[in-house]
């Protein structure tokens, strides 16, 4: 079969790219979003965020007449659901909207469509997402038994990372799971229409499982960087040369450790293991608890810093979750400035974060934090905190030119 429509339902950091990649390439693409303010931006040819290169695809496919979007799923030959996967309670994955997407895409499917899961998603959530399909169209069937006709169910999990998002797409080596080997075939045609890379044909569970082996092993990875900064802080010793030098070694490749692990991914996915053999993944909980315990030791070495100080100056420089990018989405750095807020009410903390207008919500409430230029917050600070490595910040910060107390959680100063 040709594929010559898609719709994508989810117009987020990774179904819009993916739209508007498939649109250039003359796929006529229907995005997809509950949110109108997202719908009327990609209808005028707009991107609601951040992402190079992103907002040129999207103008051109739009004007091209190949994207538009919508609030409702439409007919196509194939669907790709990419909407989030968050957790909830105790870590568990949240699987209600692939559930409320699924039921959304059945009342249009006419039987013959391609159905591509690329949410992040536990073991078993693409068969899952085909049974909450096959739900409302008893008619419909994943093997055209009873001569019902056969919906075509597929798992293809995004790996790309944010800031590279429109390169990866084309050139990474892409996975792809299917509940049967005829829908895998069937996705492989479609994602060989934009991407360069190889692409490897599976079962949904096993690519399912790469993806949050991928982000765990990169989780676990730099919780070693960070417990090792714990210790070397402890036993006197700098952890960047001591990375550095241990790197030397032809088969030793540390991380760099800095306030935490955030982003929409990494500090999320690993939990998704955690929930699936919650005896057995021991390593990949204990390296969750390790980064997510970083920032509390962060926020206890700029409390030290300011001791008897009455009312300190603290400079904060970066709220976004890693290098050079706007987005502020489980940021460590958010964090460490909102528990500093609380705990020191009679300080003044001035955020430095040049990819952000305005503080986030967060931060907004709190009286004693205000977002400052990099020059008058290291002008003024008591204590300067490093919570990102942007780039404008290595290069001011090559000659800091300040009396402040410098907490470098990113090794910025090395
Ligand atoms: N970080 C460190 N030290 C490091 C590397 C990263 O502290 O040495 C921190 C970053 O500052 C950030 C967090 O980890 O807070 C995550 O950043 P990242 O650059 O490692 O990853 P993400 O979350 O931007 O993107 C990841 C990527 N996964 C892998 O590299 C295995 C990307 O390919 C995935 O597509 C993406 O997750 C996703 O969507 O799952």
């Amino acid at each position: 079969m040709g594929i010559n429509t898609v719709c994508v339902v989810g117009l987020g950091y990774i179904g819009l790219p993916t739209a508007a990649i498939l649109a250039s390439k003359d796929v006529k693409v229907v995005g997809v979003d509950v949110n109108p303010t997202t719908v009327e931006a990609v209808n005028r040819g707009d991107v609601p965020f951040v992402e190079p290169d992103l907002a040129t695809y999207v103008a051109g496919a739009v004007q091209h007449g190949t994207l538009r979007a919508t609030d409702a799923p439409e007919h196509a030959d194939a669907f790709i659901i990419a909407v989030p996967t968050p957790f909830q309670g105790d870590h568990e994955p949240d699987l209600s909207y692939i559930a409320a997407a699924a039921r959304a895409v059945a009342p249009v499917l006419q039987g013959g469509e391609l159905l591509i899961l690329e949410s992040t998603s536990p073991p078993g959530a693409t068969r899952k997402m085909a049974e909450w399909v096959l739900e409302a169209r008893p008619d419909l069937s994943l093997d055209g038994s009873d001569g019902r006709p056969q919906i075509h169910v597929a798992h293809c999990p995004e790996r790309v990372l944010p800031g590279r998002v429109m390169i990866e797409l084309v050139t990474n080596d892409r996975i792809v799971g299917g509940l049967t080997p005829e829908a895998a075939e069937m996705a492989k045609e479609l994602y060989t229409v934009f991407c360069q890379g190889e692409i490897l044909l599976t079962d949904s569970t096993t690519a399912e499982m790469a993806k949050l082996v991928e982000n765990s092993f990169r989780d676990v990875n730099i919780a070693f960087a960070n417990e090792l900064s714990v210790i070397a802080d402890k036993v006197g010793v700098d952890v960047w040369e001591l990375i550095r030098l241990a790197n030397h070694h032809p088969r030793v490749n540390i991380l760099q450790p800095g306030p935490g692990v955030g982003g929409h991914c990494i500090a999320v996915d690993p939990w998704f293991l955690v929930d699936a053999a919650p005896e057995e993944a021991r390593l990949v909980r204990t390296a969750r608890i390790v980064n997510d315990s970083k920032p509390h030791w962060v926020v206890d070495k700029v409390l030290d810093a300011v001791e008897g100080i009455e009312s300190p100056t603290i400079a904060a420089l970066g709220l976004s979750f890693k290098a050079d990018i706007d987005d502020l989405r489980e940021s460590p750095a958010v964090a460490i400035v909102a528990d500093l807020a609380c705990r020191l009410p009679g300080a003044e903390i001035f955020a430095v974060e040049p990819h952000v207008g305005t503080l986030p919500a967060a931060l907004g409430e709190k009286i004693n934090v205000q977002l400052e230029d990099l020059e008058t917050a290291l002008a003024v600070a008591d204590a300067v905190v490093i919570l990102v490595d942007h780039s404008t910040f290595r290069e001011r910060l090559r000659n800091p030119l300040t009396d402040a107390r410098i907490i470098d959680t990113r090794g910025v100063l090395r």
